[in-house]
């Protein structure tokens, strides 16, 4: 542990020997690390003249998950064979309300990718103003090219371990990559056979079963509305916008929609084969047939440039296409250094990040720097959750919302998180959405804290 007596270190001091800890602490674990440095460097800032936080440890107390656990998914494929992936969740903070937070099922899964998702996910959540706290989870799996069976008993098998630890008060799981709307069937179907309960133990789940309208465009539309307002408030227009996405996922291809209502243009869309340029925008139409190819066939967006000959296809991220603005929603580090300073180079005013730390630190820093808007993700696609709660808040009291009404309750929400973001992380050069982010999230969460006494 980092222990140095209030108001012995300064800020950066703490942030030293705190990152020094945690790294030692929890080796070999680098998205981990990272998640935790982008918030410390806001936070040892905030908490140096509030002794209060650092005599009650929260800093030291927040990067310690409840519990994290881990276990065995054995499945049979079609052929008949026995396989073994891990599975994992972390329930890292239950201080504002139950752990809740996503499912990924991607064969890049570790603890460390779990630990920083759970990690963002406390603060996401805190700045929503829901009653939720943080946690993630998923497995080592690989979705692509199997059957609708396999993935079922893939699904079953993960529940009838998982279940034991979820439940509507205690923690609350929903997709994330490679966990849509078939997976949460397949889960919640074998959670009410197991449990023989028929409750809000899942999020995302089928409008027939309890789900909520407009969670699967929530995400996206949320980090689209998020872009809206931050370009608003610098005294920019979205109107007419080239915007570059990454990815062609549930958030990639509902941030593009909602980026078309807003009267910007798409112009690029990438998977794991690589990336469509489309310079004369994708539209509606073109995202339908995106959906399609993704969710129905399960195909590769090379496929685009087939049915749409404008565009072209190219290995690797869409970052070095000249672009007003970039959306990166497929995964985390997927923007480097070089990626923004390409970016800074062709002019970009903003940044939205749909997916979860997209950008690696000195990628953040250099857009900062360059005075560009960065929208980071705990606020920028807080949509998703942000629905997800609303979908307990329906569960619970056992109604099902109108459109209008959870679109009104979208729109609101992500105004309150922009208008927090730019009430602690304004400053004479404008706004610092990141350090705004941190520090709003951070401040309701530290605060139940206290009132827990040391547990
Ligand atoms: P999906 O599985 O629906 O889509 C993910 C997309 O990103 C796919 O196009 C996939 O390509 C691509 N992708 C994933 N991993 C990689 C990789 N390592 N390299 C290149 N491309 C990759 O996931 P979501 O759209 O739900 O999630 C995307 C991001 O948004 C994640 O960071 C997630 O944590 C975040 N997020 C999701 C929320 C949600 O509600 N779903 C809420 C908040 C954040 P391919 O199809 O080839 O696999
Ligand atoms: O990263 C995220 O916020 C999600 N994957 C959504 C979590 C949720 O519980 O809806």
């Amino acid at each position: 542990m980092t222990y140095f007596m209030p108001g012995e270190k300064n800020a950066n001091e703490m942030l030293i020997s705190f990152m020094e800890g945690v790294t030692k602490r929890n080796p070999g674990e680098p998205e981990f690390h990272q998640a935790v440095h982008e918030f410390a460097a806001n936070i040892f800032p905030f908490i140096e003249d509030k002794p209060i936080y650092q005599e009650m440890r929260i800093m030291e107390r927040l990067v310690e998950p409840d519990r994290a656990i881990y276990f065995r998914v054995p499945w049979t494929d079609d052929a008949g064979n026995i396989r073994v992936n891990r599975g994992f969740r972390v329930q890292f903070n239950n201080s504002i309300g139950p752990y809740k937070g996503g499912i990924r099922f991607h064969p890049n899964v570790n603890m460390s990718v779990l630990k920083f998702l759970g990690f963002e996910q406390i603060f996401k959540n805190s700045l929503t103003g829901l009653p939720m706290g943080g946690g993630k989870g998923g497995a080592n799996f690989n979705p692509k090219g199997k059957s609708d069976n396999e993935i079922m008993r893939f699904c079953q098998s993960f529940i009838t371990e998982l279940y034991r630890h979820i439940g509507s008060y205690t923690d609350v799981p929903a997709g994330d990559i490679g966990v849509g709307a078939r997976e949460i069937g397949f889960m919640f179907g074998q959670y009410k056979r197991i449990t023989n309960q028929f409750s809000g133990v899942l999020t995302g789940k089928g409008l027939q079963y309890g789900g909520s309208k407009l969670r699967t465009e929530a995400t996206g539309y949320g980090a689209a509305i998020f872009l809206n307002e931050m370009m608003k408030e610098s005294g920019r227009f979205i109107e007419g916008k080239r915007i570059s996405i990454s990815g062609a996922g549930n958030v990639a291809t509902y941030a593009a929609e909602k980026i078309l209502q807003l009267g910007a243009k798409p112009i690029t869309l990438s998977d794991s084969s690589g990336f469509i340029h489309d310079p004369e925008g994708i539209t509606q139409e073109k995202l339908e047939w995106v959906k399609e190819l993704k969710q129905e066939r399960r195909g590769q967006i090379n496929e685009y440039v087939k049915e749409y000959p404008t565009a072209t296809f190219h290995e690797g991220r869409p970052w070095n296409v000249p672009t007003d603005i970039a959306m990166p929603c497929a995964t985390q580090n997927e923007l480097s250094l070089g990626d923004a300073n390409t970016l800074i180079k062709n002019g970009i005013i903003a940044i939205s990040e749909g997916a979860n730390m997209p950008c690696e630190l000195d990628a953040v820093n250099a857009f900062k720097q360059a005075n560009v808007l960065l929208g980071p993700a705990k606020a920028a696609n807080a949509g998703g959750v942000g629905i997800s709660g609303l979908e307990m808040s329906q569960n619970s009291t056992r109604v099902s919302w109108s459109n209008e009404k959870v679109e009104q309750h979208l729109n609101q929400m992500i105004e309150r998180i922009h208008a927090q973001c730019v009430e602690h992380g304004r400053s004479e050069n404008g706004v610092d959405y990141v350090k705004g982010a941190n520090i709003a999230g951070f401040i309701k969460v530290a605060d139940a804290m206290l009132a827990y006494g040391h547990v």
